[in-house]
């Protein structure tokens, strides 16, 4: 086994051609569809996805669900973006408006002056790309102006705008899926067929923003884990994450600290749901996530080391 410093510190590092995948391509009504992605390209660069990626979460909000209030003085804030950089982060998803259950829609100028004065000084502080989490065009224009790389849009692309203000300069985007609003969201999600479902509308989405001049390797799609769906609608789509991932673009997953996590879990307290943020994560990986968004950097970089050497070990085995 081969040991390398990495810059992040010590860590072991995959042989270049074992890619810790489970799939190459996969049968989805009946036929082989594509390839899962190999890398996603932002403004800045592009993210190889030969390892498992950790998106950390850095809510400069009053009001988010677990860790509002925290980081709103901008000086804790920029903090907090460095220690997310160095504790090996490969994005940094910078929000300033929280869509938990029951929020409402903040203003476009309160949301602005939330994220404004943090972002320019990490832009210059940081050499990760940093995504901006917003549903507002408005917002991601100013941000990518500032520097951001990529915008995490949890509305999927519902305003128009949107994705002219992302082909414009060409972000990267990640398409997320969310039924009603966060307003509503989960007062009764139903679906028919929710990995269906879900996936149909994130296809639909890609398709609309390739039309408006989003480039292919650009587009990240994420199933919304907790927007608009029951602790089993969340279940069903990690189990099934493999047919998300067969529409070929990087796949985002969000479990962290969410309220499924405590349910199923057995403790409500936020500094209880590490641990069930963590396995929920791993197993979104080994069903073909390539993006883990967390709060918990360090932890989940680690976790996913380990989980990506396992599965690189099945190659080894002729597994696939
Ligand atoms: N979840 C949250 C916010 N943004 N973006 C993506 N792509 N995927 C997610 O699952 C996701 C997301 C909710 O988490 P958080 O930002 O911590 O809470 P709040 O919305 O209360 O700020």
């Amino acid at each position: 086994m081969e040991e390398e410093d990495s810059h992040r510190g010590l860590a072991y590092r995959l042989p270049a051609n074992k890619v810790p995948r489970t799939l190459k391509y996969v049968a989805v009504d009946g036929r082989l569809v594509a390839e899962s992605a190999r890398i996603w390209r932002n403004r800045s660069g592009e993210i190889v996805l030969d390892r498992t990626h950790v998106m950390g979460v850095l809510n400069v909000t009053p009001d988010s669900f677990s860790d509002g209030g925290r980081y709103s003085a901008p000086e804790a804030a920029i903090q907090r973006a460095l220690e997310i950089s160095e504790q090996g982060a490969s994005i940094l998803d910078i929000g300033g408006e929280s869509t938990r259950p029951g929020s409402a829609m903040v203003p476009a100028e309160e949301e602005w002056r939330r994220v404004d004065p943090v972002l320019q000084p990490v832009v210059r502080k940081i050499d990760i790309p940093i995504s901006i989490d917003t549903r507002k065009p408005e917002i991601a224009e100013k941000a990518l102006e500032r520097g951001a790389a990529i915008v995490n849009d949890v509305s999927g692309l519902s305003d128009p705008r949107m994705v002219r203000v992302i082909s414009r300069v060409r972000a990267g985007v990640v398409v997320m899926h969310m039924q009603g609003d966060p307003m509503t969201m989960q007062k009764a999600p139903q679906y028919a067929d929710v990995v269906g479902e879900v996936r149909g509308f994130l296809a639909g989405r890609v398709e609309a923003a390739l039309k408006d001049g989003v480039e292919r390797h650009a587009i990240a799609v994420d199933p919304g884990v907790g927007f608009g769906k029951s602790v089993e609608h969340n279940l069903a789509l990690l189990r099934n994450l493999d047919a998300i991932a067969a529409l070929g673009h990087p796949v985002i997953v969000g479990v962290s600290r969410k309220s499924f996590i405590a349910r199923l879990g057995g403790s409500e307290r936020m500094e209880d749901r590490l641990a069930g943020s963590v396995a929920a994560a791993t197993l979104a990986v080994a069903h073909g996530a390539h993006v883990i968004r967390a709060h918990d950097v360090a932890e989940t970089v680690r976790a996913m080391r380990v989980a990506d050497a396992i599965l690189a070990s099945r190659q080894d085995d002729g597994g696939l």
